[in-house]
């Protein structure tokens, strides 16, 4: 078996979308991971250039701004979060993906505004809604773990599944992404294989957040723990610009080496590795 491949097209944002498909089947990829803003797509046409370029969605990266969180104390709050991703939920199913990521608090709110019991409530009962609305239109969610200088509330892969196993769902389960798990995990490639089964998504970036090779990660036991695991999901490349806001590169910028440069160095080094596996 081998792996698919996907590229997070975060920073390709302005970009149209004929170029950046054209990119990854010219690099070699099957999959494109697109930004949670449904606005910025027109459906038809990713679906035509899709199977013009042999390119599937694998996944949607929701964005999870201030006005998106799940775990805010205010109804209200958490109601407007639940309904962005239904649209994700339905988003997904417009341009065929099977997967969409969930994180239950906004990138850089890094203090709690309640207890951790209540924040986890409002989170399992948020989570339990989007699951339940996401399997009717056919889509998997993710939940998906950052590092303490992006969110303080789950951090590691066991937190997310603390909650995966409240939720009463065959739709979701746990994604884990090497840039943040190298800040909080002990050991990725353990993380992964000790979450097992309930791995159904992963991101993958150097220890720079920039291509694997470029950093100090060895993705050597990565891999394979994903391989002995039978990950079968697209192994997804998510890089990002060095700012503190990760969500910067969506509002425009400059990113050119993410673009060609990127892509290309990044399946290669993952491949080059693919073939030495077990
Ligand atoms: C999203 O996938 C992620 O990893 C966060 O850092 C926000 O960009
Ligand atoms: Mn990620």
């Amino acid at each position: 078996m081998s792996f698919k491949y996907s590229y997070n097209t975060i920073v390709y944002s302005g970009e149209d979308y004929l170029t950046q498909v054209k990119r990854l089947n010219k690099f070699g990829y099957d999959g494109i991971e697109l930004v949670g803003e449904p606005s910025w797509y027109d459906f038809n046409e990713v679906n035509k250039l899709n199977e013009e370029y042999n390119i599937k969605v694998n996944s949607i990266c929701s964005i999870f701004t201030s006005e998106r969180d799940l775990i805010h104390p205010e109804k209200s709050m958490r109601v407007k979060a639940i309904d962005y991703c239904k649209e994700i939920a339905d988003m997904g199913a417009e341009i065929q993906s099977t997967t969409m990521i969930v994180a239950p608090s906004p990138v850089g709110k890094i203090e709690s505004l309640k207890s951790e019991e209540e924040e986890m409530k409002y989170a399992i009962e948020s989570i339990q809604q989007i699951g339940d609305y996401a399997q009717k239109v056919g889509i998997n969610i993710s939940i998906e773990p950052w590092n303490r200088y992006e969110t303080y509330f789950i951090n590691r892969l066991e937190q997310a599944e603390r909650i995966l196993d409240a939720l009463d769902l065959t739709n979701a389960g746990i994604h884990g992404d090497t840039f943040h798990m190298s800040i909080e995990e002990v050991n990725i490639a353990n993380a992964y294989k000790k979450i097992g089964s309930k791995l159904n998504h992963c991101h993958i970036a150097d220890s720079n957040r920039a291509a694997p090779g470029t950093g100090h990660t060895d993705f050597k036991p990565i891999l394979q723990a994903l391989k002995d695991i039978n990950f079968n999901n697209y192994i997804t490349m998510e890089l990002i610009p060095p700012v503190s806001d990760p969500f910067a590169c969506v509002r425009g910028g400059k990113a050119e080496e993410f673009k060609d440069n990127y892509t290309e160095q990044s399946i290669k080094h993952l491949k080059n590795i693919e073939k030495d596996l077990e």
